[in-house]
This record gives C-alpha cells, sequence and structure tokens, in this order.
C-alpha cells in the first residue's frame, strides 16, 4: 500500500463560555489542523494537531502546516503501514516539530487499524480501561467556588480533579486547594497544576502550606531544571507535563527522579508510535502518567482515548479531551467522542474509528499529490 495524496484541513474550535484561562496563557478560539491521508487502495486516514494557542508549549498552528508542508511530500509513495520507517522518513526530512509529525503518525496508525479491521487499541496490545476515565480542570479563584465545583464534578462520576493554579498568587492557591481538599472524597485523586506558571518559592511554599493534604504537583516550574531542583525541597510527588516533550525527556526525567508521573500530550512528543513508548516506559518503572493532548476535535479524542485504554489500570491517571470545553465541533459521520460522567466510551469501529464528514467541509488549505 502507498500514500498516494495528503490533504491538510483547517478547523477553527471555540472555547465555551469563550475562554480557558491558565496561569501564564489563555485560549479563546483553536486553530485546528486535520490532516487526510489517501493511499492508492482508497483507504484513508486522520490525524489532527491543535496546539492550545501560540504560547502554551513551543507550538503554534501556523507552525504545524508549515512544517506539514515540509513533510507531506516527502512521504508520497511510502507505505503507511510501516510506520516506524515513515516516522524515520520525517526525522530525516525535518529535525523536531513533534507536533506537526504527530498527525501523520496518527493518520498512518488509523489506516493500519482500517487495513487490518482492527481498533488501534488493540493494534497496541488490547483494552485494559473501558470506559476510559477522564479528569477535569478547574481554575478557582474564590475557595467557597472552589468547593462548590469540585462537589459538583464528584457528583457528576469525575474521579481526578486537577486545580489550576499559578495565576492569582501563591496565597489564593493555597485556599482554594484546602477548600477543594475538605470536599475531596476519599477515591478522588487531586493535582494542582501550575501549567509552569510557579517560581520555586512558590513551589515550595504550597507544598509546606497544603503539606497534608494528598495532591501531586503538576508541571509547578517552567523548565525541567528548575522543576528538578525542587526534589527534597517539596512535600508532594511532581508530575511534569510541558517539560515532558519526547521519550528522551520521559527517560531522563524518571531517571533523574525529577517526575513521579506525567501529564503526556501525544502531539507533543510525535503521536501514537512514541506515545506507545512512554506507556511502556513509565509501565516499567511504576510511573503514573495521563494520556492527552492539548486540545482537539473527534481524531484527537479518539487518538487519547485508544491510547489511555491500553494503559496498565494502576497507573493511568486518565485521558482528557477538550470536548466538554467545546462550543462548536467538527462535522463526523461517526458518533462523536463524548465525556459522559468523568467517563469515555472507545470509538467501535476499526482505526480510530472516527470519520469526518469531509463533503460538509470547506475545501482543503493544501493538497499533496
Ligand atoms: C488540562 N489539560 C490537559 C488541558 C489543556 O490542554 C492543558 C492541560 C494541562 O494539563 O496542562
Ligand atoms: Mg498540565
Amino acid at each position: 500500500m502507498k500514500i498516494r495524496q495528503i490533504r491538510l484541513y483547517r478547523h477553527e474550535l471555540t472555547v465555551l463560555d469563550g475562554r480557558y484561562d491558565m496561569s501564564i496563557s489563555h485560549v479563546e478560539t483553536l486553530d485546528s489542523t486535520v490532516v487526510a491521508v489517501e493511499t492508492d487502495s482508497g483507504l484513508v486516514g486522520f490525524g489532527e494537531t491543535c496546539p492550545l494557542g501560540p504560547a502554551y508549549q513551543p507550538q503554534h498552528a501556523g507552525g504545524a502546516r508549515a512544517a506539514l508542508s515540509e513533510l507531506a511530500p516527502v512521504l508520497l509513495g511510502s507505505d503507511p503501514t510501516r510506520i516506524g520507517l515513515v516516522n524515520d522518513t520525517m526525522d530525516q526530512a525535518l529535525l523536531g516539530h513533534s507536533y506537526a509529525k504527530a498527525a501523520l503518525d496518527v493518520a498512518c496508525w488509523d489506516i493500519t487499524g482500517k487495513h487490518r479491521n482492527e481498533r488501534i487499541c488493540d493494534l497496541l496490545g488490547g483494552v485494559r480501561n473501558d470506559p476510559v476515565p477522564s479528569y477535569y480542570g478547574i481554575l478557582p479563584t474564590d475557595p467557597d467556588d472552589a468547593a462548590a465545583q469540585a462537589i459538583a464534578l464528584q457528583d457528576q462520576g469525575f474521579e481526578r480533579l486537577q486545580i489550576k493554579t499559578g495565576k492569582a498568587g501563591v496565597d489564593v492557591d493555597i485556599a482554594v486547594t484546602k477548600a477543594v481538599a475538605a470536599v475531596t472524597k476519599p477515591n478522588v485523586k487531586l493535582l494542582a497544576d501550575a501549567n509552569r506558571g510557579w517560581t520555586q518559592r512558590d513551589a515550595i511554599l504550597f507544598s509546606e502550606a497544603c503539606a497534608d493534604i494528598p495532591l501531586a504537583l503538576e508541571q509547578p516550574c517552567n523548565t525541567m531544571a528548575e522543576n528538578a531542583a525542587l526534589r527534597g525541597r517539596v512535600r508532594h510527588p511532581v508530575f511534569l507535563d510541558e517539560s515532558a516533550d519526547s521519550i528522551a525527556a520521559v527517560s531522563e526525567a524518571i531517571e533523574q527522579g525529577i517526575a513521579q508521573g506525567f501529564g503526556m500530550k501525544v502531539s507533543r512528543v510525535g503521536g501514537i508510535s512514541a506515545m506507545a513508548t512512554i506507556i511502556a516506559l513509565c509501565s516499567a518503572r511504576s510511573i503514573p502518567l495521563t494520556c492527552d493532548d492539548t486540545w482537539g476535535g473527534d481524531i484527537t479524542a479518539a487518538t487519547t482515548v485508544h491510547l489511555g485504554a491500553t494503559v496498565p489500570s494502576r497507573l493511568f491517571e486518565g485521558t482528557w479531551i477538550a470536548e466538554p470545553y467545546t462550543e462548536t465541533s467538527y462535522a463526523c459521520r461517526s458518533e462523536p467522542v463524548t465525556n459522559a460522567n468523568g467517563r469515555m466510551a472507545i470509538p467501535a469501529g476499526p482505526g480510530l474509528g472516527v470519520e469526518p464528514d469531509l463533503d460538509s467541509w470547506p475545501d482543503p488549505v493544501a493538497v499533496f499529490g
């Protein structure tokens, strides 16, 4: 089988309530790029890359499309079912830019699944979590409001709550976290995610003040080195998110004891192939992880749900999908991927199991082949 044509589509996704805030950055609309990889057998595979705005991590939508325009021509004629070789070809053509490569890697997994009539989660070794649990991020600034949101989310069925910190000041972060902890059920996990926004001082003060609350600190500080410097100075486990940007970074963070868990983003590390390696690495070292992406529509959601389904249950921290936070979705022929009561069903069809309704989409922004 050979890749005959690659098309790039652009889709704008709008945030519910108009705005999604994190410590340093925020988004209102998301500029998503969907790739359709068509083969000489007629099979078409899909992949998506949707940076969380230009300031969440070193990714932006225009950059994704520019990199894809370098990568797509060199993949024409490749066998999409030989995904390791596809990744070699992409790496020889362009250094880095994993978030663009991810969309093509995922599209090749989609084609392979369709070709073999298997779901991606089954190709990856089989389902360990079904339905796939999710988690919810809140950015409260008022303790009473924080507690009310936490109660409502637990009542809905969420078993993991991520408190976004690092925006309003560490005193507010501490007050809000204490209020959430006071209403958190014993089976519910808590995280404080500063999205790179804390200084080391903030992280240390927060951890001291919340020492009796069982939680993890997610990406407290900006760089790997800053987070590494927290070792022995904070009372909580540290999870890396933004700094865990490659298989090598994850391996280094485990080896050096910098991270005790990861909030993983599929597009950041280059797609399903890289994520499967990271899941295996974390399994071998008993390290918990999530399988998320930065944002995206049904294709991204299906990708992360398939991966999340395969993580050993004792290490699985959930899959975050953008659907509960997104006003607009793109038209799909298949069932949309939705978060119902903190859980997602695994799409049933072969490959990703989601089919965008291309006839109703605007024309592609670029066509190769
Ligand atoms: C909560 N998320 C998974 C959604 C946004 O992409 C940011 C992110 C995170 O954990 O940083
Ligand atoms: Mg995070």
